[in-house]
């Protein structure tokens, strides 16, 4: 038994992991979770005890695995391919790191705050929570234009752990708050990112899900 992704197409979490996948040709299967649907989150829960997904099944190895940082450096250990997430220097591996975690708490986080808002049944929007999500999203589109804190930012041409976090969080933050236009170093950054061919994949594989995304 090999490896298998439980997840779901429209997540952007799920992207991310599904982008360091289709980078290296690692052959895994599909399994799509609907969390809506009660008993199929309850048995989730079992390999991803929090209900997030994604979680990566290794059959090989007898274990699941899931936060997608994790998931990331577990298929650069175990599965490496040609494109690998994690430079060999420390240096430089602690400024992916960052900039990874940066793009997860700052960017993905953020916009889905602001997504999930937009689905709450009536009466128990967050509307005071959002506007926060909205002015520190606008903070981190700032730190990542000016490359802020200096000296932290990965400056790379090959495809890290950075990017893989940085692709869905971008395209789906750019969708609720517009970068194009104001940020044009964070933008041609996104732009030379969504040229992978493994984010046109996921891209392909999701487009029968969009009608679903609120907004
Ligand atoms: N820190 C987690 C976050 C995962 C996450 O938030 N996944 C979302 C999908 S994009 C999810 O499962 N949301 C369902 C929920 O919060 O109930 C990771 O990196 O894996």
């Amino acid at each position: 038994m090999g490896l298998t992704l439980h997840y779901h197409p429209l997540a952007s979490y799920c992207w991310k992991v599904l982008i360091a996948l289709y980078e290296n040709d690692t052959p895994f299967e599909s399994h799509v979770v609907d969390l809506m649907d009660e008993a199929e989150a309850k048995t989730f829960r079992r390999y991803s005890p929090m209900g997030k997904m994604p979680a990566l099944q290794d059959g090989a190895h007898g274990r699941t695995i899931v936060e997608t940082s994790v998931i990331i450096e577990y298929l650069d250990r175990h599965y490496p391919g040609p494109t690998r997430f994690l430079p060999e220097d420390p240096e430089e591996a602690l400024r992916v790191r960052f900039a990874e975690r940066f793009f997860d708490f700052y960017v993905q986080d953020l916009m889905s705050k602001i997504v999930t808002d937009k689905i709450r049944p009536e009466g128990k929007n967050d509307h005071f929570g959002v506007e926060k999500a909205r002015a520190e999203l606008a903070t981190a589109y700032d730190a990542v234009e000016a490359r802020l804190p200096q000296g932290m930012w990965p400056e790379r041409e090959d495809f890290t752990l950075a990017d893989c976090a940085a692709l869905p969080a971008l395209f789906y933050a750019g969708k609720v708050q517009p970068f194009a236009e104001t940020y044009p170093k964070l933008a041609a950054y996104y732009d030379r990112l969504a040229r992978r061919p493994s984010f046109k994949r996921v891209l392909d594989e999701a487009e029968p899900y969009f009608k679903l995304f609120p907004g």
